[in-house]
């Protein structure tokens, strides 16, 4: 704001008067408080897999599954250093767990996604039920549920987690607990759940056979089930022009987004598909799963590889292309943002 010399310094003084007692004045910051349009502090951001699997198998070598707690290098976004935040209402971060680790059991409040960028056969078992890992599946720990990781192969395995941390930190509404023991008992075999109720079928109510959390029964996405699905849209005529073949994870006990928080997805770009520019309200992490390619951000040219990853914040203009089949998975705060209803999106 420009003011006249002699106004500017007669505020200025009353604004000192007034700082000590934890006021001050509302038109100074207004624009930026309501801005016209989103201006995320946030940046684009590419991290190549390659080089962040270098640092995180190096703290391999010096600190363990169990005395990390979680053995976890944090993907922070240039805009938000010091946040814990890939995006100003999510966190991402690349877990490793070596042969014979255990990652032990707890729980809170903070839902979490992981999505499998190597290794196969370690386990995520959520309260009590394993999910077995292979490559780019999609396994779910919502929030409240006991969870432990365990590693029994000959490999690490490394994948991403996708969590609500800052969401839930914005609402000072975190709660965590650990669990007596470092596993939680087996309370079903693996797959139990996925039989139960991830084929658009589900225990008759009120029976012991229902044994899931009615509103978050589900938890595992596996590659093998998706990659078909998407493979099957993408041998029809349509594709949309903004987004390429495009399924969206849901969550089956309302079909609504996988978490209360969180929107997951998945997307294909034939060869040579080049997408028309958009803009979403959602700021997107990207996982490339296959196939090769670039992404425009805001006039930005960004080259695409297998388990790189993209964020693209709030209001920034996206394309997508193609150089061979590209496949990526992406989650962002759709979720929470369609809740409060926020969520709005530009197609150009
Ligand atoms: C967590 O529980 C996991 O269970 C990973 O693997 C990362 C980051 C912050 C808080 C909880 C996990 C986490 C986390």
């Amino acid at each position: 704001m420009t003011l006249p010399n002699d106004q500017r310094a007669q505020l200025e003084a009353l604004y000192a008067e007034m700082a000590p007692e934890n006021l001050t004045p509302l038109w100074e910051s207004l624009a930026q408080l309501v801005p016209k349009q989103p201006r995320s502090p946030a940046k684009v951001h590419l991290w190549s897999y390659d080089q962040a699997r270098d640092y995180l198998m190096r703290a391999g070598d010096l600190i363990s599954a169990e005395q990390a707690e979680r053995r976890v290098l944090i993907l922070e976004n240039p805009g938000l250093r010091g946040q814990s935040s890939i995006i100003p209402s999510l966190y991402a971060g690349l877990q490793l767990i070596l042969p014979g680790e255990v990652a032990p059991a707890h729980r809170h409040a903070q839902c979490a996604l992981r999505f499998v960028l190597e290794g196969e056969g370690a386990f995520t078992a959520l309260d009590g039920e394993k999910a077995i890992m292979r490559p780019f599946d999609l396994v779910l720990t919502p929030g409240w549920q006991w969870h432990d990781h365990g590693n029994p192969t000959d490999k690490p395995m490394i994948w991403l987690d996708g969590l609500d941390i800052p969401t839930v930190r914005h609402f000072d509404a975190g709660f965590a607990e650990g669990y007596r023991e470092k596993a939680h008992p087996e309370t079903a075999p693996p797959g139990d759940t996925l039989a139960r109720y991830g084929r658009n079928l589900r225990p008759v109510r009120g029976t012991t056979a229902d044994r899931r959390p009615a509103h978050q029964p589900l938890f595992h996405y596996p590659y093998a089930d998706w990659r078909p699905a998407l493979a099957a849209l993408a041998a029809g005529p349509d594709i949309d022009p903004h987004l390429g073949h495009a399924l969206e994870f849901l969550n089956p006990a309302d079909g609504g987004s996988v978490m209360p928080t969180i929107a997951a997805h998945v997307r294909l770009l034939p060869a040579g598909f080049e997408t028309r520019a958009r803009r979403a309200t959602d700021g997107t992490v990207f996982v490339v799963v296959e196939g090769s390619g670039w992404a425009l951000v805001e006039g930005r040219e960004i080259a695409l590889k297998p388990r790189d990853i993209l964020v693209v914040p709030s209001w920034h203009e996206l394309r997508l292309g193609a150089a061979d089949d590209l496949v990526l998975f992406g989650y962002s705060d759709k979720a929470a943002q369609e809740k409060l209803h926020l969520y709005k999106e530009q197609c150009a």
